[in-house]
């Protein structure tokens, strides 16, 4: 016989057989009976393995296995309203694999614990639930970009350009001369608009950013877009498509995710375009109305930009920052002093998601801003030679997934969107 996924086994009829495999789950004995919930990556089922009923090697394993063994087990099964799913197995055939030594995660532990523990912390139904998300997640954003006509590239994580500020890169020797490691692939997409016009990458980003909040990571996956021929306005069109195409197949295809994590598939289907569009000068408004002291040139914090989407449901955009508070290849506006970017905020306090922004084209305007950041002018000679040879305007944005699954897990903290957090102070394991 097969073994049978335990989303399977759920479905199958009164007295159907049945082979699944799994890890136990939770375990408890009354005389002669032993139920022992397993787990496989599909789901949970009960089962009852009785004295006399399997042998009575299987019968002793089974007592003595401990949770988080690994175990196969055969069985009839057998419908009960009372049982998780409705379904039980009875068991005819329980062998263990392998007999798990006492886990050390129990109930109620600190999240340092958790965090050292995080290998183990995985098999949690928590993470379980927001990894299943983020892989479906992952592939609604595939879809989108499939269907608009957008190449799928491989840019390099090695670099020589600190493109977000060279305050917050990680460096290391590269055979002698000092490299980075890449904070965005945005330098690299631009050079390949020129042949394919449409481009977008997934690619580890790292920022050492010393702060901590909830939502910054050291290390975080990036998902970056290039456009051609596309201005900052139209860049928010593409932008607002692609979010409100996942919230849609999340909200069809993800419910007993999105449901365990206390997410509504209404509120995910009511993200829709247009989003609301609003200039850092009619931001800084808001915020002093709110009671923050902010002056023209700051640029925002987690506090600010949770007081500005508190009270939305739809994602928001923030344009036309203030030239010195943005990066050096942003286009500056007509009004010189602003620049044609856009921040997405998400909703109900979340905040930035993604950062976008039309390119600049004059080199003369990219050298005076990096000077003051004081870069290595010479590193970025290349990225110059896209403006000399059949430059065109062209915009572009990077999103950060885990912020996208924090916001739509509603989770607490961003480091449950990743399997292996790395945190101010942390890296291990
Ligand atoms: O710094 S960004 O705002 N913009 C860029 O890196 C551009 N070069 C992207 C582009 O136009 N191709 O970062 C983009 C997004 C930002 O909106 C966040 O969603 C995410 O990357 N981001 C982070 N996520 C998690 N942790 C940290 N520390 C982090 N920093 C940025």
């Amino acid at each position: 016989m097969e073994f049978e996924k335990i989303e399977n086994a759920l479905k199958k009829g009164e007295g159907e057989e049945v082979r699944i495999r799994g890890w136990i789950y939770r375990k408890r004995r009354t005389g002669k009976l032993i139920f022992a919930v397993i787990r496989d990556s599909s789901g949970i089922i009960q089962t009852v393995v009785e004295k006399g009923k399997v042998s009575e090697e299987e019968f002793n394993d089974a007592k003595k296995a401990l949770i988080e063994s690994s175990v196969e087990v055969e069985g009839i099964i057998h419908e009960d309203e009372r049982a998780p799913g409705g379904r039980e197995l009875h068991v005819t055939k329980f062998r263990v694999v392998s007999f798990a030594e006492d886990f050390p995660i129990t109930e109620h532990q600190s999240v340092e614990f958790l965090l050292d523990n995080r290998h183990l912390w995985l098999r949690s139904r928590k993470l379980t639930e927001v990894m299943k998300l983020k892989s479906e997640i992952l592939r609604f954003i595939r879809e989108w970009f499939h269907e608009n006509d957008f190449y799928e590239v491989t840019p390099s994580v090695i670099t020589m350009n600190a493109a977000e500020g060279g305050a917050t890169v990680f460096s290391f020797d590269y055979f002698g001369q000092p490299a980075y490691l890449s904070q965005t692939a945005q330098m690299y997409l631009e050079a390949m608009i020129f042949s394919l016009e449409r481009v977008w990458s997934l690619t580890p980003s790292f920022r050492a950013e010393k702060s901590r909040t909830r939502r910054h990571l050291i290390e975080y996956w990036h998902l970056e877009a290039e456009e051609a021929w596309v201005d900052n306005k139209k860049n928010m069109d593409l932008q607002e498509e692609m979010i409100s195409h996942v919230c849609r197949r999340v909200a069809e295809e993800c419910k007993p995710q999105i449901e365990f994590l206390g997410r509504k598939a209404e509120e995910l289907k009511a993200i829709e375009p247009p989003f609301p569009r609003i200039k850092y000068e009619r931001a800084l408004e808001i915020l002093r109305e709110k009671g923050f002291e902010i002056e023209w040139g700051d640029d925002f914090g987690v506090p600010h930009e949770r007081a500005l989407v508190e009270e939305e449901e739809k994602p928001i955009f923030v344009t036309n920052f203030p030239v010195e508070a943005k990066a050096f290849y942003m286009k500056i506006a007509p009004d010189g002093k602003t620049v044609e970017c856009a921040d997405m905020l998400a909703p109900e306090g979340y905040g930035e998601i993604i950062g976008g922004s039309e390119r600049e084209e004059s080199i003369e305007s990219m050298i005076e801003r990096l000077k003051k950041d004081g870069a290595n002018i010479e590193n970025y000679e290349w990225y110059f030679d896209l403006r000399r040879y059949g430059s065109v305007p062209h915009s572009g944005f990077g999103l950060g997934v885990e912020r996208l699954v924090y916001w739509i897990a509603k989770l607490d903290h961003i480091r449950d969107a990743t399997p292996f957090p790395r945190l101010l102070r942390r890296a291990y394991p």
